[in-house]
């Protein structure tokens, strides 16, 4: 029997339920993008702050892209488990904050009304990098991408969220045009201040009309966002099944630690997010550059290289200990380029993502994270490569995980296994590696030229010289040995 709401109260002991009635809960946000982070984040800190502190703050979950989300929800009353593993036991939590789930392709009607409605006050969005269909840099729409044409043709019946954003807070003007406030949850750096602008460049175009009313009353705080989330596995429904005695199709894993650092700046009323562990602050900066340069840029050298060298997950990839201090060499490459935080210690912080990305109980995988590259680059190293040359600093660690994500894109590995890459230019990639079949050089040369994700750096011969000397040992010397050799370098000792 799959879990939902009657048999809420007949779980065993251990499992953690709401300590609200979720049943008599109103609908007071929309959710963009139902995956499992969400599951895992931001859900679980409002179903934190319903039982603390009460209100209508139950969650309208929608997909926009696949209706698996929805299918596995919606038979359950929305309700789900998170399981968090960690080197202890497991925990085992039923979250009840999410109150209605929604695939937009087929309910855009419903989507549009609850964006809509007065009693909405929030919206929030986790539709991964390449979601806003944007160049970020830029802060652009790509106004050629197949749903951004599409939906500047067809406004009532939008794909991307830029188009659903438009539409909704169209109609909502038309309402009654209560205030409300869009909060982006996506690892981008000023994610709030990139998505006002898209959405105000997206709006002009289609609702000229709205924009008065939408500068005025729609808040786009930023935020930082942290919780490692590996995609569920086969084994996490089984054990979900035995755990709460029902079947869950809807379970996520997630780690122990959790952070979430808000922009203060609010429309409207918001759940009491602050009392349960969120930070408001008035300046989100620097905790998302420091984020996104440490833990993510970490992330993404570990995915590219860790896999080539045949590491199947992260906490394999960081207890070899030649990874480990190529790790810490990023990270402190990224550190030079942080302002100090008031009570951040960044050695600690370090120490602590060691820690996080060894969690043995993770199963976080390499091919995960080495998904979409070209959109989650240019802000985990390349900002930072550009910072550190500027100031006539090197980048030799940055430059050895240009080199290993350059390598990945060759798109076979020490085996000669295909690769599958899976990233929206990776089409561009594969015509690319069919030019440059035996020559591992012109194909990172060509690869350095690829404008959105290198800008001018791919020119810069203070950055291309390195990334390529390091692509030709990784293709000589095998991927373990040149991570070896990195740690015998003058610049890290
Ligand atoms: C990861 C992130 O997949 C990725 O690109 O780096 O999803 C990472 O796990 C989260 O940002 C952690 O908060």
């Amino acid at each position: 029997m799959r879990l939902n709401l009657n048999v809420l109260a007949a779980f065993p002991g251990a499992v953690q339920r709401p300590a609200y009635d979720p049943s008599n809960l109103g609908i007071g946000s929309v959710h963009l993008g139902l995956g499992a982070f969400h599951r895992a984040h931001q859900a679980v800190y409002t179903d934190d702050a319903i039982a603390g502190s009460g209100g209508d703050w139950g969650i309208c979950a929608v997909s926009l892209k696949t209706p698996t989300a929805r299918d596995q929800l919606a038979p359950q009353d929305g309700l789900y488990s998170v399981r968090t593993v960690s080197r202890a036991a497991d925990a085992w939590r039923v979250i009840g904050s999410v109150r209605e789930v929604l695939f937009g392709p087929d309910q855009m009607a419903d989507v549009i009304a609850r964006i809509a409605r007065a009693e909405t006050k929030i919206i929030t969005l986790t539709v991964t990098e390449k979601g806003y269909c944007a160049n970020v840099a830029k802060r652009e729409p790509l106004w050629d991408h197949a749903d951004i044409a599409h939906d500047l043709a067809h406004a009532d019946a939008p794909r991307s969220v830029l188009g659903v954003l438009a539409a909704g807070l169209h109609e909502r003007f038309r309402k009654r045009g209560a205030p409300l406030t869009i909060l982006c949850c996506d690892n981008l750096p000023e994610n709030g201040a990139v998505l006002e602008s898209l959405v105000h460049q997206f709006v002009t175009r289609l609702y000229p009309l709205t924009l008065p009313w939408l500068r005025k009353h729609v808040r786009f705080p930023s935020s930082m966002v942290d919780r490692i989330v590996p995609a569920t596995q086969a084994q996490d429904r089984s054990d979900a099944a035995r755990a709460l005695g029902y079947e869950d199709e809807g379970v996520v894993r997630a780690e122990p630690f959790g952070q979430w650092v808000i922009e203060d700046n609010f429309a409207a009323e918001r759940p009491a997010w602050e009392q349960v562990g969120a930070q408001l602050v008035s300046d989100v900066r620097p905790f998302e550059k420091m984020k996104l340069r440490l833990l993510n840029g970490s992330h993404s050298l570990m995915a590219y290289l860790g896999y080539v060298a045949g590491y199947e997950t992260i906490a394999e990839t960081v207890i070899d200990p030649a990874f480990e201090r190529l790790v810490t060499a990023l990270m402190l490459e990224a550190e030079a380029t942080l302002e100090p935080i008031p009570g951040v210690d960044f050695a600690a912080y370090r120490a602590q993502l060691i820690e996080r990305f060894g969690n043995p109980a993770n199963g976080h995988r390499c091919a995960q994270i080495a998904a979409d590259g070209s959109q989650k680059i240019p802000q985990r190293w390349i900002a930072v490569a550009n910072e550190r040359l500027a100031k006539g600093l090197d980048v030799n660690a940055l430059t050895l995980a240009t080199a290993g994500w350059i390598r990945y894109l060759y798109g076979k590995d020490e085996m000669d296994t295909a690769i599958a890459i899976s990233d929206p230019l990776a089409a561009e990639f594969s015509a690319i590696a069919a030019k440059h079949p035996y020559d591992a050089l012109s194909f990172a040369d060509a690869i350095l030229r690829v404008e959105p994700v290198f800008g001018a750096l791919g020119r810069n011969p203070a950055f291309a010289a390195p990334v390529k000397r390091w692509v030709s040992q990784l293709f000589r010397d095998g991927t373990q040995a040149t991570v070896e050799s990195f740690s015998e370098t003058s610049a890290f000792r």
